[in-house]
C-alpha cells in the first residue's frame, strides 16, 4: 500500500513536469523505435515512473510483453486509471503498438514502474524491451529528478 501511494504521487508529480523531450533513439535493425525515454526518480524507496513513446514502422502490430532493467529490480508495465476523484494503478500484461503507429507512455496513463530504483538524476540507465515476436531492444533512459522540466 505504501509503494502504491508513493507511486501515485510520483505519477502526479511527473504530470507537473510534462513538456520535456529527449533525443530520439533509433534502431536500424528494428521497425520499433523509441523517443523521449526518461525515468522520474524521487527516492530509492519510491518507485520511479518510466515514460517513452514507442513507434512501429512495420505493417504488423508490435506487442510489448516485458521490460527489464538492472537499475530497477522489478520493472513492470502499469496503467494509471482515474475513477472520478480516485486514481488507481494496474499491472498490464502487454501493450500493442499499432501498425505504422505509436504508443505513448505518459504520467497519469501507461508507465514503466521501476520498483527498486538504483539510479541518480543525470545518469542514464538501460531498459530492455521484449516484444511478442522475441525482438529485443535496449534503450538508454535519462534519469531526471522531481524538479526537472
Ligand atoms: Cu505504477
Amino acid at each position: 500500500m505504501t509503494a502504491f501511494v508513493a507511486c501515485r504521487e510520483a505519477v502526479r508529480a511527473a504530470a507537473l513536469g510534462l513538456g520535456l523531450l529527449a533525443p530520439v533513439s533509433s534502431f536500424a535493425a528494428s521497425p520499433i523505435t523509441v523517443s523521449a525515454p526518461w525515468f522520474r526518480y524521487l527516492l530509492p524507496q519510491i518507485p520511479a515512473g518510466g515514460y517513452m513513446t514507442l513507434h512501429n514502422a512495420s505493417d504488423q502490430p508490435a506487442v510489448l510483453t516485458t521490460a527489464a532493467s538492472p537499475a530497477c529490480g522489478m520493472l513492470m508495465l502499469h496503467k494509471t486509471e482515474a475513477n472520478g476523484a480516485m486514481e488507481s494503478m494496474d499491472a498490464v500484461s502487454s501493450i500493442t503498438v499499432p501498425p505504422n503507429g505509436r504508443f505513448q507512455f505518459a504520467p497519469g496513463s501507461y508507465h514503466l514502474m521501476c520498483i527498486q530504483p538504483k539510479m541518480k538524476p543525470g545518469e542514464t540507465v538501460p531498459v530492455t524491451l521484449t516484444f511478442a515476436d522475441s525482438t529485443e531492444i535496449t534503450v538508454s533512459f535519462p534519469v531526471r529528478n522531481a524538479k526537472s522540466q
